[in-house]
Parts: C-alpha cells; sequence; structure tokens
C-alpha cells in the first residue's frame, strides 16, 4: 500500500511518521509514503499556491493548477488511485473508511490549508473528500496523519502480533473493557477479583459485559449500529436492565 500526500508542509510529517508502528510497517515495506511539496508543483518565481477568492471576501483559497499537476504527476502510473481530500466539508473518517483504504493500492492525501480548495479540484480531481471531525482545524496535514495511522493499523503486519488485529476486530465497534495490571492491590484500591481468578471464561464474559456497559453508557449509537448474535442481544438487555435499576437507586 503506498500513499501519497500533498502538502505546503513536508516536514510537519517526520514527527509522527518516525516513530512506532508507522515505521515499523513503513521498515517493514508493509507501506510506502511518500511526501510532496505542493510548491514543487508551481511554475511561477513566488511559488504561490493561493489566491484571493473570486467575488471577494477573506481568506485565500488553494489554486488549481498546482493541485491538478501534482495529483496528475503523482496518479501517472495508478489511474485508479483514491484520491482524497482532508477538509472540513467531508464524509467523516471512521472505522469503516479506514478499511476501505487499506484494501487499495494507492491512495493519494491532500492537505487544505487557507479558507479552502478552488471547487474545480473538488469536482474534477478528487475521488473523496474526507473530515476527522466537527471541531475547526488549521488544515489537512494533522488530518492527513490520523488516517495513514488509523489504515496502517489494519495492514496484515503492522501490528506485529496478529492476536491484536483480531481483538480490534473482534470487539470492534465496542469502547475497551477497563484493564489493570500490577499490583493488584494500590492504596486501597483493587482489582477486580475475575481477572485474578484464572478462569478464562468468566474472564471473557466480564470483559464482553463491561464493554457493553461502557458503550451503552457514553456512545449508545454504537450499539444500534451494531450486529450481534442471539446470545449476545440477550445479555445486553439484562445490562440494560442492571443500568436502569441502578439509576433508580
Ligand atoms: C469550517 C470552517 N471554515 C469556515 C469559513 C473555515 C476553515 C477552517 C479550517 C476552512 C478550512 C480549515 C482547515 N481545516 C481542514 O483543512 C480540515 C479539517 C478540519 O478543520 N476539521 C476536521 N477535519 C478536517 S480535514 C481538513
Amino acid at each position: 500500500m503506498r500513499f501519497d500526500i500533498i502538502t505546503i508542509f513536508p516536514e510537519i510529517f517526520s514527527s509522527v511518521f518516525d516513530f512506532g508502528i508507522v515505521r515499523r510497517a513503513v521498515e517493514a515495506k508493509l507501506i510506502e509514503i511518500n511526501i510532496h511539496d505542493l510548491r514543487d508543483y508551481t511554475h511561477d518565481r513566488h511559488r504561490q499556491v493561493d489566491d484571493r477568492p473570486f467575488g471577494g471576501g477573506a481568506g485565500m483559497v488553494m489554486k488549481p493548477e498546482p493541485l491538478f499537476r501534482a495529483v496528475e504527476a503523482v496518479t501517472s502510473d495508478s489511474p485508479d488511485a483514491s484520491v482524497a481530500l482532508l477538509s472540513p466539508q467531508g464524509r467523516l473518517f471512521d472505522q469503516d473508511l479506514a478499511r476501505e483504504y487499506s484494501l487499495k493500492a494507492r491512495v493519494v492525501l491532500i492537505c487544505g490549508r487557507y479558507e479552502g480548495v478552488d471547487e474545480r479540484v473538488v469536482e474534477h480531481l478528487i475521488t473523496d473528500e474526507v473530515s476527522v471531525g466537527d471541531f475547526v482545524l488549521s488544515g489537512g496535514e494533522i488530518p492527513a496523519m490520523v488516517v495513514v495511522d488509523a489504515v496502517t493499523r489494519l495492514i496484515p503486519g503492522a501490528l506485529g502480533c496478529e492476536q491484536s488485529a483480531e481483538r480490534e476486530s473482534f470487539v470492534g465497534g465496542l469502547l475497551d473493557y477497563p484493564q489493570y495490571t500490577r499490583p493488584a492491590a494500590y492504596r486501597g484500591m483493587n482489582v477486580p477479583g475475575v481477572l485474578l481468578s484464572g478462569n478464562h471464561a468468566e474472564i471473557e464474559r466480564w470483559r464482553w459485559r463491561k464493554s457493553i456497559e461502557q458503550t451503552l453508557r457514553r456512545r449508545p449509537d454504537l450499539i444500534t449500529a451494531r450486529e450481534l448474535s442471539a446470545d449476545q442481544r440477550q445479555e445486553m438487555e439484562e445490562i440494560l436492565k442492571d443500568i436502569d435499576e441502578e439509576r433508580a437507586e
């Protein structure tokens, strides 16, 4: 899988991609990340990538020519690449989109800056417009890092232990259960006994229950969107009852 990132701040990416899972995936040749300086695709002396908006108004707009040239240069050998513009108007990035991208051979990420991008780029150059959440950032660079990180974790082999990937997909869509490590007793705060019992079936049940409970309390929207087995649905009903009773107390 190859990422091409088009940006006016190419240096910004080293801090994030030079560490951890992404770095390991690059070293293992599971992914390739090419960073392109948008200014290298300008033809004028000032290497200008933005200009004033037609119709007036505050702020600057990214010019179409450098973006068209940059994307055409990096996709000339792969016409079926996804070309994603990171922008506040985009589809919300989620695990489903991360999974889609992880199956592609080539993903181009264009980092927006200024007030936005000339609409001809949106209409005729990009295939996807992607946002990472309903908050205002200064540009698409941090969102591009988010996308690369989330997608890389889904490339087979990137996490090292395949058990982690399996676990992520198994509990996928639910919040994590609470975790504990040593010491078993600390300042009078004790680790739940079931986790010390060595009874793995009981431990699995406890964790599943806590995941569901946590998700129902904090992110009920995640449960409604999810497919559950009959057993799981039954258990969820019981947990819901317990939570209602606790509320009533
Ligand atoms: C929506 C705010 N706009 C109102 C006029 C101005 C504006 C603010 C910030 C336009 C662009 C930006 C830069 N943000 C991104 O490029 C961006 C982003 C974001 O701000 N939030 C979440 N995801 C993303 S992806 C790219």
